[in-house]
Order: structure tokens, then sequence, then C-alpha cells
């Protein structure tokens, strides 16, 4: 593996699951592997999981490791070419990317969607640059469109709950909050899902209020429903996320209340299994009794995360 941007950077999804598995199974296998080798996890937003799993599964492989916090101890990075920098920002991408690239062998890097214009997010601009100026393997710890460590642990932990001959049916739902977030994780895992669908690991439906069409090309081949309670019937898993609209770019539509799982709403489902990415706001996007209760896999699947790392930085490694 060279980078760790999308689905599209994995082939064959249940060998690197099994991969993954196996690294839970006995984590310091591959101590000698990272020995002298350093990873940048440069970070532009906040983050709690991202961080000390990624940190978690580098040191597991031998590996050392440095953090950045670009927003609280970086200078304003510039991202746009050809201006003249005698605004707020103080360092260009350019410098600051080659020379992170100089100290480390593999970097990491988060970035949330300015959610204000639609194109330069969809662009990857900043992702694509820093990966461009660093030149060593990136991995996204979140960037404008797309979560792929989230996506691919929520791939295994799905697999770890499933039974080994049936073929699970993942329900996405939209859930209500009161700030307008990223689509990221949500299309990330549509993509991640549509991959395991096509290779017939699962069966995927979204459901959503309508105005919260997710950008197609994450959602292909997708069953796509504006009713919750159909699209619930008979679920093995609930995924939970809120984001805003696409289409009316970065914008709230409606705050849809009702639209929160509980368990009430889940007696139409086959006992699902709840999943979130996490952070969750509790009892606005999803019922307490749900998150408490002994269908809920949000904190596995937290701790999957640094598998998720691990096998990604062990591919890496690998290749370097
Ligand atoms: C981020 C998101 O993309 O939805 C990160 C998820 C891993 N979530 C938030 O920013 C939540 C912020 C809040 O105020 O609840």
């Amino acid at each position: 593996m060279k980078k760790f941007f999308s689905v599209a950077d994995v082939n064959d999804l249940s060998s690197v699951v099994k991969e993954a598995l196996a690294l839970k199974a006995s984590p310091n296998t591959y101590r000698s592997l990272g020995q002298n080798k350093m990873l940048g996890l440069v970070f532009l937003n906040p983050s709690l999981r991202t961080r000390l799993s990624t940190q978690k599964a580098a040191i597991n492989l031998g590996m050392d490791v440095m953090v950045m916090n670009m927003d609280k101890d970086g200078w304003a990075l510039e991202t746009r070419d050809g201006v003249v920098m005698d605004g707020t920002t103080v360092e260009h991408i350019r410098e600051a990317a080659a020379v992170m690239g100089e100290y480390c062998d593999i970097l990491g890097l988060r970035s949330f969607p300015g959610l204000k214009d639609r194109e330069e997010d969809y662009s990857e601009n900043l992702f694509n640059k820093f990966a461009a100026y660093c030149k060593k393997p990136v991995v996204s710890l979140e960037s404008a469109t797309r979560h792929p460590l989230q996506s691919l642990t929520d791939l295994i932990t799905i697999i770890e709950n499933s039974e080994v001959t049936a073929k699970p049916k993942v329900v996405l739902t939209w859930a209500p909050h009161v700030k307008a977030l990223p689509q990221a994780v949500p299309n990330s895992f549509a993509e991640w899902m549509c991959k395991a669908q096509e290779q017939g690991l699962l069966d995927f439906t979204i459901t959503h209020p309508e105005g919260y069409e997710l950008d197609e090309s994450f959602t292909r081949g997708a069953t796509i429903i504006t009713k919750q309670e159909e699209a619930l019937n008979g679920a093995d898993f609930v995924y939970v996320k809120n984001w805003s609209s696409y289409q009316e770019y970065g914008k709230i539509l409606v705050t849809g209340r009702e639209w929160m799982p509980t368990p009430e709403k889940l007696k139409v489902t086959n006992r699902a299994k709840v999943m979130h990415c996490l952070p969750v706001r509790r009892d606005l996007e999803l019922a307490s009794a749900l998150l408490d209760g002994p269908e809920s896999l949000v904190i596995q699947e937290a701790g999957n995360r640094v598998w998720a790392a691990q096998v990604v930085l062990k591919r890496i490694l690998e290749n370097l």
C-alpha cells in the first residue's frame, strides 16, 4: 500500500479484515517491522480516537510517533497558490508539508471540510497538496470527504459480529444534530459498504430525510429509502450518523428530532447491533437507552480503530 485515502486503496476487503483481526489476536507480532521508522500525525482539527488509536497502532509496530496539532501549535497554513501572503496565513503548505516529509517516513493528516464551498471541499485540494509536497506515504485521518480508518474499522466490527454464513443487512441512518457536520463519515461508510456488498459480504441500505442525499458517487449500489421504519425493517446492524446537506451544501434542512434511533424504533429490526463512530451527542443523535444497552457496539467499534490503523500502517511499512 502506498497511501490510504479511500476504499480504492484496498482490493480484497475480506483479506484486509482478516489481517486486522489477526493483529487484534496478536498485536505485537510485527514489533520489528516499524523499527527506526517515524510516523507524523498532523491534526488541523480535534481528535480523540484517531489520535490515540493510530499512535497505539504505530507503537505496536515498533514505530516512533510525533504528533503536531496545527490548529493550536502550528502556523496558520496557506493552501492557495499564487497569492501574496500579506494576510493571516504565515506558512505555505508547500514548505510545511515538505519539511514534515523530511522528518517522517509516513504521515497522517486530519482536515475537516469548510462546508462553505462544495467544489473546494470535494476537490480534496488540501489533502492532495499535502500528499504531493511531503513526498511520503500519507494516511487520511479524516479528510474533507472521507474517513477511511473509521470505515475500515466499521467493516471489521460488522464482520466480527456477523454469523459466518449469513449476509447481514446493514442500515446507515441519518440522525439529528444541532451543528452542521461533514458528509465525510457517511460518504466513506457508504463507499466501503457498497464495495462490501459488491464482494458479497453484506446488504446495504441508506435512509435519510429528503434533501440529505449523499453524493451519488459514494452510494452507487445501495438501496436508498426515505422512510426510516421501512429501511430499518429486518436490519442486523444500524449505523447512526448525522450529516449536513450535500445539495444545499453544508446546510441543516430539518431538525428531524423524530429520526433519533430509540429502542422502540429498533423493534422492527433483527435485534440490530447499534453502531456510531463517536463522538455522539446522547439523546440527540442516539437514545442513551441504546448506547447503554446490550446491542451497542460503540465501544468495541472504537477499540477496533487500533487494528484498522495497524493493518494500514503495516501494509505501508511493508511497501516502503
Ligand atoms: C466529526 C464528523 O465528521 O462528524 C468527526 C467524527 C469522527 N464530528 C464532529 O465534529 C462532532 C462535533 C459535535 O459538536 O458533536
